[in-house]
């Protein structure tokens, strides 16, 4: 029963009238021997969206025998790449159609600002089409020049890959994660994140309408421990991507390395930010306010570690705390609303928990952040929060994945490198200044996947994307190497003697 007011689409009202969700496996939805559900609910008002199967681990085995088979027997892996280009264009025509259908579900499953989850959707198509358009240029056999042989290498898809998706972008990381897979000619099997399923599921049916085959695209619902684990430990899985924290990544790594299945591990991070004394401080301190509070600190590339340079660091501060004290928290569907809730009740607690932490290591507050209230919604919402003092504080060493920014001064550039590289974690960092020779110095020397130069969170096809150290393995997302990874090649030789 809908407790708040506001106005779904028809076509999300149809879509959560069903009641309850299943699956997706071999081109229909999936039974449950157990008829067992897992209720995903509306962060931003508690409202229960729908209820989801629950898939046990023989059901797991059961959707990747069907996605096996469906590499094997069916002709995706075989169509000619012009055509396997063409059908996921026709999807990403289905996406774009269906854009703000699937962008409200997102918002109101992952309590995602409206008008982000529109550009989550689009970047969703986006990713379809690059890589669909990129396999057409990816010449099935390279010819090998060696002297007294002829030689070439034959790529060929691997067969059955499984994606385990985190919930602070459960549709645009679908896309990051299957398209470079489906380019190549494999069959996937998507497990989305309990809390939010429902985007997974509706982009499974369009793709079924969208002339797809049957088990090309395969959804598996249910618990982590137990749909991830199993396929975690499935010997036919022949890639595994998994997106989310450290420990559970840990563990999934652990159980393909028994079965030897390949991983890429998209993990965590804790990004610095090195503000030198050059910058436009109210412009910096506008776009960093805006990074931290973008879907309320949700996210594994954000700065959360602003390293400020002395001469401008109450300035800077100043001019933080008066952004953040204005921006509008609400209902992820409410047009003004500038941060909606987090995800769920674990995670805000999980953030609150972190102020404490920090506060009983010394932390100094320079603004308070805690619990948020918002008139009429009983959602998990919490104020942004400013933080400073030793970077070997908990809330500057771990994740917190909130609205939270941890503040430590600097003296020179060389101190600001050590101290943007004083985590374990390796996803990406930004510099800020006017003088382009050091913004070049400083981005190559912080340790990361990814750094970027008077800005943050900035992504293009095109641009690898993926963390070192703690933050991933296997390489990253988005660019030529990542469709790379979804071949294996063959080398043939002929001695032409
Ligand atoms: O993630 P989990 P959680 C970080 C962030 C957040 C913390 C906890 O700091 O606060 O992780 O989030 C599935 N085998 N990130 O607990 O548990 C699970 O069902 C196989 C960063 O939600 O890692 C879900 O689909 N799979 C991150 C997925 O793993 C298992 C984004 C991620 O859940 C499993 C999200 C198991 N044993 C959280 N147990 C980022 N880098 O963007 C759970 N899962």
């Amino acid at each position: 029963t809908t407790t708040v007011a506001r106005t779904l689409l028809p076509e999300v009202e149809s879509f959560l009238g069903r009641g309850s969700h299943g699956s997706f496996v071999g081109g229909k939805p999936a039974t449950c021997k157990s008829g067992a559900t897992i209720a995903t609910t509306d962060p931003g008002c508690g409202e229960v969206l729908a209820e989801v199967l629950e898939l046990d681990s023989d059901e797991v085995h059961a959707a990747v025998d069907v996605a096996d088979e469906a590499f094997r027997k069916a002709p995706w892996a075989n169509l000619p790449a012009n055509e396997r280009s063409a059908m996921m264009h026709r999807l990403a025509d289905a996406v774009e159609k269906h854009k703000f259908i699937i962008a409200q579900i997102e918002s109101l499953d992952a309590g995602k600002v409206e008008a982000q989850a529109q550009g989550d959707v689009q970047n969703f198509a986006d990713t379809l089409r690059y890589f669909a358009d990129m396999a057409q240029h990816m010449s099935p056999r390279t010819t090998l020049a060696v002297k007294g042989h002829e030689a070439w290498t034959s790529r060929k898809p691997w067969g059955t890959c499984a994606f385990i998706f985190p919930w602070n972008f459960p549709f645009l990381l679908i896309g990051w994660g299957i398209a470079p897979a489906l380019a190549a000619g494999n069959t996937v099997v998507i497990k989305p994140a309990e809390d939010t399923p429902l985007s997974a599921i509706y982009v499974a049916e369009l793709a079924k309408e969208a002339g797809i085959p049957d088990g090309v695209i395969n959804v598996v619902t249910g618990r982590g421990a137990t749909v991830g684990a199993a396929l975690s430990s499935n010997p036919k899985i022949k890639r595994m991507s998994f997106t989310g924290s450290p420990e559970v990544g840990r563990l999934v790594g652990e159980s393909c390395g028994k079965n030897l299945v390949p991983v890429k591990l998209e993990l965590g991070g804790k990004g610095a930010a090195v503000i030198f004394d050059d910058v436009d401080v109210a412009e910096t301190a506008t776009k960093l306010s805006a990074a931290i509070t973008f879907h309320a600190g949700q996210v594994c590339c954000d700065a959360t570690r602003w390293l400020v340079h002395k001469d401008i660091y109450d300035e800077f501060v100043d001019q933080c705390i008066d952004r953040l004290t204005k921006v509008k928290i609400g209902y992820q569907l409410d047009a003004d609303t500038q941060m909606g809730p987090v995800c769920n009740a674990k995670q805000r607690q999980r953030v609150l928990s972190y102020l404490e932490k920090g506060q009983a290591q010394g932390a100094e507050f320079l603004l308070e952040g805690g619990p948020a209230t918002v008139d009429g919604y009983d959602g998990h919402f919490v104020k942004p929060a400013l933080l400073a003092g030793s970077l070997d504080n908990v809330a500057a060493q771990e994740e917190i994945f909130g609205p939270v920014a941890y503040l430590a001064p600097f003296d020179n550039e060389a101190q600001a490198i050590e101290m943007a590289n004083h985590t374990v974690y390796g996803l990406a960092n930004s510099v800020w200044t006017a003088d382009l020779g050091r913004a070049a110095r400083v981005a190559e020397s912080m340790i990361a996947g990814n750094s970027w130069i008077n800005a943050h969170n900035v992504f293009a096809h095109g641009v690898p994307y993926g963390g070192v150290n703690q933050s991933g393995v296997g390489g990253g997302v988005l660019s030529v190497e990542t469709l790379m990874d979804y071949y294996r090649s063959t080398s043939v030789v002929r001695p032409l003697s």
